[in-house]
């Protein structure tokens, strides 16, 4: 059976022309800096994102963690939004890993606020840590996808230079906020010191992530890599398929955002579901079944049964996600689906 998987945009598998470059392409030693197509990748990115130079890395997770590692040192406080996913969703890694400590700054819709950031940075005291980073992400994963306007990214970044603070983007979903913003990614990477750049999300390669900065941020953070065990060796089999998310998965974003849109109202009109229609922007949808009395665990196996698949939860709020792999016909079946195990629960 196959199914109409709406999990993650994580799903989407490489797509034939991707597994034909992958197949195709020229590659070498990656370490010694000898892989051809690697090398493409990270200049492409580079480019991209208006940054001097750009390292490929096995992961969003390893990218984080690698920008966080390069930016501190151990006992060094890092200010971070309080739903984040380098807080949330990277198992502890920057306390185990960078051995940083966080000072969390709330956020409403993903959007910190300047002056809440700057009140968190510590002063000059000698029972104090060290601030040395401020991360942010766009598109906000927890917020349901939703953008942070780059007059707030601008406002956290003149915080930073300010205080002399690196500010590191998780950009994981960098271009699903441009096409909502209708902006180069540059203009987004360009409210930060170094920016993760996921090419598995939404973008259909394999695996892997490109973090991009300043030549010399990037020279110390190749060293993280490789002590994390990031040091791919022959890897340009996958940067071939990261090149193609780059130049042309990157740029039909907004199919899967018109998709999110129309099942977010196609659900919001079941009774009992309930979306925020204003806080749909990008192919990230949070649902609530509060007023039908079910769970995300419950509303997630019974739509097992009928091919769809969607992640459980203890609570009544379920993500659903849109990618290239999702079509319009998809979101008619969804909404069809969700509206029959509603009434079979009534
Ligand atoms: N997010 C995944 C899960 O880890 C939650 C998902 O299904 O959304 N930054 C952001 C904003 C992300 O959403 C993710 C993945 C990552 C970093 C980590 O990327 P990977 O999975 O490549 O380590």
């Amino acid at each position: 059976m196959s199914f109409i998987d709406m999990r993650s945009d994580t799903v989407t598998k490489p797509t034939q022309e991707m597994r034909e470059a992958m197949y195709r392409a020229e590659v070498g030693d990656d370490v010694y800096r000898d892989d051809p197509t690697v090398n493409r990748l990270e200049e492409l990115v580079a480019r991209e994102m208006g940054k001097e130079a750009a390292l490929f890395t096995a992961s969003g997770t390893m990218a984080n963690q690698v920008a966080v590692m390069t930016h501190t040192h151990r006992g060094d406080e890092i200010i971070i939004g309080e739903k984040c996913h380098i807080y949330t969703y990277e198992v502890g890694g920057i306390a185990y890993l960078a051995g940083v400590q966080t000072a969390l700054v709330s956020e409403v819709d993903g959007v910190m606020e300047p002056d809440d950031v700057e009140g968190k940075i510590r002063g000059d005291n000698i029972h104090f840590p060290k601030t040395s980073l401020i991360c942010m992400e766009n598109t906000h994963n927890r917020a349901g996808g939703m953008v942070v306007p780059l007059d707030k990214m601008k406002g956290v970044y003149e915080v930073g230079q300010k205080h002399g603070i690196a500010v590191h983007l998780d950009g994981a979903r960098i271009y699903n906020a441009a096409a909502y913003l209708n902006v180069e990614a540059k203009q987004i990477a360009n409210c930060c010191d170094t920016v993760n750049v996921c090419l598995s999300k939404g973008l259909c390669a394999p695996m892997g992530s490109v973090l991009a900065g300043s030549k010399e941020f990037v020279e110390r953070a190749r060293k993280y890599r490789k002590m994390l065990g990031g040091g791919m060796r022959q890897v340009g089999v996958v940067a071939a398929a990261g090149i193609i998310a780059i130049e042309k998965m990157s740029k039909r974003l907004q199919e899967d955002h018109d998709n999110a849109r129309l099942l977010a109202e196609g659900l919001n009109s079941i009774d009992g579901v309930a979306v925020d229609l204003d806080k749909v922007q990008t192919n990230l949808i949070m649902v609530d079944f509060s007023g039908a009395g079910i769970t995300g665990d419950y509303l997630s196996s019974e739509l097992k049964e009928l091919g769809i698949l969607v992640n459980g939860s203890p609570t009544p709020v379920v993500r659903f996600a849109t990618h290239y792999y999702i079509s319009k016909e998809d979101i008619k079946s969804v909404v069809d689906a969700v509206h029959k195990v509603i009434k079979n629960n009534k």
